[in-house]
């Protein structure tokens, strides 16, 4: 079962867009088994950013990422981190299709309001990074008819 995480961005909680994003996710079907508010450490915020280290736009990246409480949700499924990256659109904002929330709602590639992992891999890890086992709630799935809380 695949695993993604998604940050809502501090620009996207300076512009009031937090629920906005989430209802996206909801209504998309994505099952979401953890969410939080918090301020990342910048401890945090560079190991999450890391693979990105040697870029110029890192410093700038870092102190953005920290620079307000984020809102992060882990969430869980086949394809889930397909389904998500299709949902928040182009990291660029001005090629994001219409209909995703760069795409309906950014314009600035350094203000591009989430994050969501890349790649399977890397999916697991930033949860991890993110979540400890008793903040992540499974229990419940989906059928035709929406959740099923067991
Ligand atoms: P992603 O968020 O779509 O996965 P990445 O390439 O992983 O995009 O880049 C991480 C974040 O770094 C982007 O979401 C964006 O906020 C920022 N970023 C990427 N490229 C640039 C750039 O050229 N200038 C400024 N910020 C950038
Ligand atoms: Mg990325």
């Amino acid at each position: 079962m695949e695993r993604t995480l998604i940050i809502i961005k501090p620009d996207a909680m300076q512009r009031g867009l937090a629920g906005e994003i989430i209802k996206r996710f909801e209504q998309r079907g994505l099952k979401i088994i953890g969410m939080k508010l918090l301020r990342l450490s910048r401890q945090l915020a560079e190991k999450h950013y890391d693979v990105h280290r040697e870029r110029p736009f890192f410093g700038g990246l870092v102190d953005y990422i920290i620079s307000a409480p984020v809102v992060v949700m882990a969430r869980e499924g086949s394809d889930a981190v397909l389904a998500a990256r299709a949902t928040i659109g182009a990291t660029k904002p001005a090629e994001a299709a219409a209909g995703t929330i760069r795409g309906d709602f950014a314009l600035e590639i350094g203000r591009n309001l989430v994050h969501g992992s890349d790649s399977v891999e890397n999916g697991v890890i930033e949860v991890a990074n993110f979540f400890s086992a008793d903040e992540l709630c499974g229990g419940w799935s989906r059928d035709v008819d929406g959740w099923v809380f067991e």
